[in-house]
């Protein structure tokens, strides 16, 4: 159990020794407080959704686990969410796809869905203060198979191009009823098991189904654009793959979404953020955790993503690079998957803000570079926890470990009798 004294006398301690490397822990406080999180929806119910028609889940991904208390509705979606929002610290933003509609029962084809059916979740979002952003679906439809948007047959490609105009439709009508810009993101599964003869036919098609969406302009929205390296039966060939997003993005002037999950194992992601903020107009990650392929599992602070929230802190982009969460675990109870994903994510952006950079910076134009090796150890191990505990406090949100009592109660009163 945490105690407020000793949370402000320690992070008084901490402030002061912040202070003795040049750092201001009340400025990286502030900072902090201005980044919104953009909040997947689909780890509440396993990317389900809300289709009347709705199967099960296809498109090369997978959510293992059979936990008790999945949200089955929109209201408890919903409730989920607002559950989420009072146990982690700032005002954040949800992400929904687009077959979390508000369909009322009724049988709404993707090719069909209108801002209409996302009114009620817009009315939410304002009486919660959040902001949405939105996804179009490709995958878990009769007509997904294994090519969308780059699907030779031009009936299946056009009504996959309908979808995905609406989505942008409706992002624009979000966007303008929240008056922030609502991001969509579009990813296909697109792919196949097999290497194809043509690897060049199927992105071919993809370029000009892009094109042709993209060839309404909005204000109100921003698009971005997420590659992959496989899919769960998609094993060889990927259509959207980094360099076709990549090339496409910086052509076009999209934002390029980077999975944390999408890359090689060994592959940085950190490194490619100041390269596309060279050439791109603004980034959107999806923070996600692979263990041995791009598995989905619940974010954790570990190396990767302290070396990705530091170097978007680094770059001083946290205004051009938007940092959404995208994994979904139904081993664990779903609210507690949320609650530890989000707050790690926090956690690294804290300690990102909390770096002695300047001084790091200035070691490297000297040549000092036993000191700037040195230091970069040494802000490993500085107390950027007192910070972390005194910015829940100031935030109202349980502090440390004392949220794990609030989720063991949610699940005993509301989703453990979900059944
Ligand atoms: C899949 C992509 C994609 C999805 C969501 C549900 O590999 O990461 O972002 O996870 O759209
Ligand atoms: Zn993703």
């Amino acid at each position: 159990m945490t105690n407020e004294k000793n949370i402000i006398e320690s992070y008084n301690l901490a402030k002061e020794r912040y202070a003795s490397l040049g750092v201001d822990t009340e400025k990286a406080m502030d900072q902090l407080q201005k980044v919104a999180l953009s909040i997947h929806c689909w780890q509440a119910d396993d990317v389900t959704g809300f289709e009347k028609s709705g199967g099960s889940l296809t498109g090369g991904i997978q959510v293992t686990g059979n936990y008790p208390g999945r949200a089955r509705t929109i209201d408890e979606v919903r409730a989920d969410a607002i559950k989420v929002t009072t146990l982690i610290p700032g005002k954040h933003r949800f992400n929904l796809h687009a077959i979390y509609g508000d369909f009322q029962g009724k049988v709404v084809d993707r090719n069909e869905i209108e801002p209409k059916h996302f009114i009620s979740w817009m009315e939410w979002a304002k009486e919660n203060d959040l902001k949405l952003d939105f996804n179009s679906t490709s995958f878990s439809h009769p007509k997904s198979g294994n090519l969308t948007l780059a699907n030779p047959d031009e009936s299946i490609r056009r009504f996959w191009i309908e979808h995905t105009k609406r989505c942008r439709w409706i992002s624009e009508e979000m966007g303008k009823f929240q008056n922030d810009p609502c991001i969509m993101n579009l990813w296909i599964h697109d792919g196949s098991k097999e290497v194809p003869a043509s690897r060049l036919k199927y992105r071919q098609i993809l370029k000009e189904s892009l094109d042709e969406i993209y060839a309404t302009k909005y204000q109100n929205m921003k698009d971005c654009i997420e590659a992959k390296l496989f899919g769960i039966g998609l094993e060889s060939y990927t259509v959207g793959s980094y360099d076709f997003y990549l090339g496409y993005g910086v052509k076009n002037q999209k934002m390029v979404t980077l999975d944390t999950g999408h890359f090689h194992l060994t592959e940085s992601i950190a490194d490619k953020i100041s390269s596309l903020l060279l050439f791109t107009p603004e980034i959107m990650l999806h923070v996600s955790r692979p263990v041995r392929w791009d598995s989905d599992h619940v974010v954790i602070l570990n190396d990767e993503l302290a070396d990705l929230s530091r170097e978007v802190v680094r770059c001083n982009a946290l205004n051009r690079v938007h940092i959404g969460l995208d994994y979904f675990d139904a081993t664990i109870n779903r609210i507690g998957a949320y609650v530890v994903g989000i707050r790690s994510t926090q956690k690294a952006l804290l300690q990102a803000l909390l770096e002695p950079y300047a001084k790091l910076v200035s070691y490297e134009a000297n040549g000092q570079l036993f000191q700037r090796l040195a230091l970069q150890e040494e802000a490993k191990s500085l107390p950027w926890n007192a910070v972390w505990d005194m910015f829940c406090l100031k935030n109202n949100v349980p502090v440390g470990e004392d949220y794990i009592k609030d989720i063991e109660k949610y699940e005993a009163e509301i989703t453990s009798k979900r059944v």
